[in-house]
């Protein structure tokens, strides 16, 4: 890697370029990918392109080469962010966090993983043990979270499908002494449905593939994949299982080394062959029961047998959770009410409820419908298969929240309880849409208004406003202000979520389709919201089922089919005091809550839209609070292939991310700022004015007669405070001279001491 780009690889900075046009930004973009070059600066901000193929960027070497650096001494780079993050955090004693953002495959979790092992390898010096401890546990907790969060999708081989936060604490001497993952809305339907193509979360074809026969025995499964219901959908199952088998053990090794006993790692390979049985079970309507018993019996018993083992609960108790529920019916009387013939076919067809928007629409008008009516039912028949999710979910949150256990109580000095600094990583999913939009996919766009909303606030706003604080005239620039698309979503009492809510808080009677029309009428006249109700002749809706948010990044259609049940969530306290009640210890870890007496679980728990409004709230608070540096990932074609880059697609990448007006913004302002002792400080040895001190009267003269020396007076504008720098040329040349003088300083000084000069 050269240290210095000449002009054939474009510029190395959008704020460089002669006219800031989407032409001229793809232009450069592309010249740059084609040369090698995938990173690039907007000031601060790091452009990123996914070039789908090994390059000799990364490594021991190239991290020697931007360690202590600034940030334009050196071509753009991930390594350069790290470093400026870490810089800051370290010298400046300030939190700090990388938010690294782009849809889904354009590089989010490969820059994350780059950004952690920089960290790791400039930091501990000294290879203090604890530290080490820290450091492997960080590392190695990538590939444990992998294995339970991503799976192979259409888009993304490894997809993360869930939004991960990682804090790193510092001590005193910068060294990684603790940390804390936070995940976000891990995509559990995947449990029970892939799309064609896809595949379940790479967990279950590792523990298939790599458990050793033995194992495998006790877990009652067999080696192949397509023998189990919730692994044989989607496609995808020949490529990559080679590599589980070795997947298996890194995960094992990986899970070991963080901590896990041995013990635990048993549990969570049972836990796994407990919901792919759990998957290929069936029922079947029986002639015996009645409205009270229900009429549903299960076929293959033996699954039972294994589930029960599996999950060291009592068989009868498994039985009764498949077939029946217990409801509290006032008081503290309660009574059990079986699954009836028309539930069990509710229970069927779940997995259609669940995914079936375009089944939905091949349905007759009757048979929605009835469908519709017997709406608030589906909920309680859906048990048998919201089962294995809700296991898969909690045995996620466990494992995330076992491997914090061990980040929290690593490498503190108890002697030391002064506060950490940190720097924290988030990566997480980008912007949406599919073919059919449901209730996740407005959790994730709604999740990317609010990091841009940040994004507007942090780096817009903020600049323009420090320039008007500083006295420093210049253009504003327009932007989209995105804030009413997210006051339609999280707005109380009236936005989306919250009328989401008041359905799902109405006992049985609101259907999907009532939902719909009240946010028709909350939102006739919102100028990012529409419906086909709305809108009667745009065909590209349907009547009574989509509704429409133009999002910053784009319109999306969402379906409104099975938002009730998904944002409700519910699960019947029978499961839960079954998993309570397991005679593994890891997996009754897993449920404390089904201890609770069924009539004391009144309180209407959260819905799963509110705990995530809440959890984007927090994150936004704890991210503002930070000092931001930013990753724009972008994916340069669909089809996954190294060396192409697809125009049309990187565009409207380049659109929603704002690229544009952040380079505007950028240019209309400047490449750096610095307090004039901070720029003095650094620099005065290059001005015979200035070093080793200046009789100018004040820093800012000081600063202008050293630019003016350099005849660098012509980029620079004067703040009451700072100095602003408008290109980052200026910057690479006084660095430049900065280095050339310093081992002559260093010389002379070492001369002086010694009494030679
Ligand atoms: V998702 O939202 O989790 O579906 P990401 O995280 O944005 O997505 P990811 O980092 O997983 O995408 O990258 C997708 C694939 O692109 C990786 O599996 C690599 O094969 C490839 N990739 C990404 N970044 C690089 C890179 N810097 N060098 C080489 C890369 N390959
Ligand atoms: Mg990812």
């Amino acid at each position: 890697m050269e240290d210095e780009e000449g002009p054939e690889y474009g510029k190395p900075d959008f704020v460089l370029l002669d006219q800031v046009t989407m032409e001229d930004f793809m232009k450069n973009l592309k010249l740059r990918f084609e040369k090698g070059r995938i990173y690039t600066y907007i000031g601060e901000v790091l452009v990123s392109v996914n070039p789908y193929q090994e390059l000799p960027l990364y490594g021991p070497e190239a991290i020697a080469r931007y360690q202590g650096r600034e940030l334009y001494e050196r071509p753009p780079h991930l390594y350069a962010v790290a470093n400026a993050a870490y810089r800051m955090m370290k010298r400046r004693s300030r939190d700090t966090c990388i938010v690294i953002s782009g849809e889904s495959g354009a590089g989010k979790t490969e820059a994350s993983k780059h950004i952690m092992q920089y960290i790791a390898a400039v930091t501990n010096p000294s290879q203090r043990a604890e530290v080490e401890r820290v450091k492997d546990v960080l590392l190695k907790s990538t590939c444990v979270l992998e294995s339970f969060g991503n799976a192979r999708t259409n888009r993304n081989h490894n997809s993360s499908r869930f939004g991960k936060y990682m804090d790193i604490n510092f001590d005193f001497k910068g060294d990684p002494v603790g940390g804390h993952i936070h995940s976000y809305l891990l995509e559990k339907s995947r449990v029970l449905k892939q799309h064609v193509g896809e595949r379940n979360f790479h967990a279950f074809y590792q523990v298939l593939r790599g458990c050793e026969d033995e194992e495998l025995h006790a877990l009652h499964l067999e080696r192949n994949a397509a023998l189990y219901n919730f692994t044989r959908q989607g496609a995808g199952l020949s490529t990559l299982e080679s590599d589980e088998k070795s997947h298996h053990q890194a995960v094992t090794e990986a899970m070991l080394v963080i901590g896990f006993s041995s013990e635990e790692v048993g549990s969570v390979h049972r836990i796994l062959a407990a919901i792919l049985h759990l998957g290929n079970i069936e029922f079947e309507e029986t002639e015996e029961g009645g409205p009270e018993q229900g009429t549903l019996a299960v076929t293959k018993e033996e699954l039972v047998d294994y589930v029960a083992e599996l999950t060291a609960t009592p068989r009868e108790m498994v039985l009764h959770c498949l077939l029946a529920r217990t409801v509290a019916s006032g008081g503290r009387e309660v009574i059990e009410k079986g699954y009836t013939a028309a539930e069990a076919s509710y229970a069927r067809d779940a997995c259609a409820k669940v995914f079936g928007v375009q089944q939905w629409g091949a349905l007759g008008e009757t048979e929605k419908a009835l469908r519709e009516e017997a709406g608030s039912e589906i909920a309680r028949s859906r048990q048998a298969l919201v089962c294995p999710q809700a296991m898969y979910q909690r045995l996620f949150e466990w494992v995330v929240n076992r491997i914090n256990s061990v980040m929290e109580t690593r490498g503190r000095d108890p002697r030391r309880d002064g506060k950490d600094t940190v720097i924290g990583v988030l990566d997480i999913y980008g912007f949406e849409v599919l073919p059919v939009n449901s209730f996740e996919q407005l959790c994730i766009n709604y999740c990317n208004e609010k990091l841009q909303q940040l994004f507007i606030q942090l780096i817009l706003k903020q600049e323009q406003e420090e320039y008007e604080r500083e006295g420093i005239t210049w253009q504003t620039v327009q932007y989209f202000n995105n804030a009413s698309i997210v006051e339609l979503v999280e707005r109380p009492h009236r936005g989306v979520l919250a009328v989401l809510d008041e359905a799902c808080s109405t006992a049985g009677t609101i259907t999907d389709r009532i939902f719909l029309q009240t946010l028709d009428t909350h939102h006739r006249h919102h100028a990012h919201y529409t419906s086909r109700q709305l809108c009667p002749t745009d065909k590209t809706m349907e009547f009574g089922r989509d509704f429409r948010i133009k999002h910053y990044a784009g319109d999306v259609t969402y379906s409104v089919e099975g938002f009730i049940d998904k944002n409700r969530d519910s699960l019947f306290q029978d499961f839960k005091r079954l998993l309570y009640n397991s005679t593994d210890p890891t997996l009754r870890a897993m449920w404390p809550d089904g201890q609770q007496d069924i009539t004391e679980v009144t309180k209407r728990p959260l819905t799963a839209g509110t705990l995530f409004k809440n959890s984007m709230v927090a994150l936004v608070e704890n991210l503002a609070v930070k000092e931001p540096f930013y990753i724009r990932c972008i994916k340069p074609n669909e089809d996954k292939v190294p060396a192409r880059l697809d125009e049309a697609h990187c565009r409207h990448q380049v659109a929603y991310l704002g690229l544009l007006e952040n380079v505007r913004v950028r240019r209309a302002g400047f490449a750096s700022r610095q307090p004039y002792p901070r720029f003095l400080l650094r620099y005065k040895m290059t001005c015979e004015y200035t070093w080793p001190n200046h009789l100018l009267g004040s820093d800012r003269a000081a600063v202008s007669a050293l630019l003016e020396q350099h005849g660098l007076q012509g980029d620079v504008a004067f703040g009451h405070t700072k100095l602003f720098i408008r290109s980052p040329r200026t910057l690479v040349t006084l660095e430049q001279s900065r280095a050339r003088l310093i081992p002559i300083i260093v010389l002379l000084l070492q001369k002086a001491w010694r009494g030679t000069l």
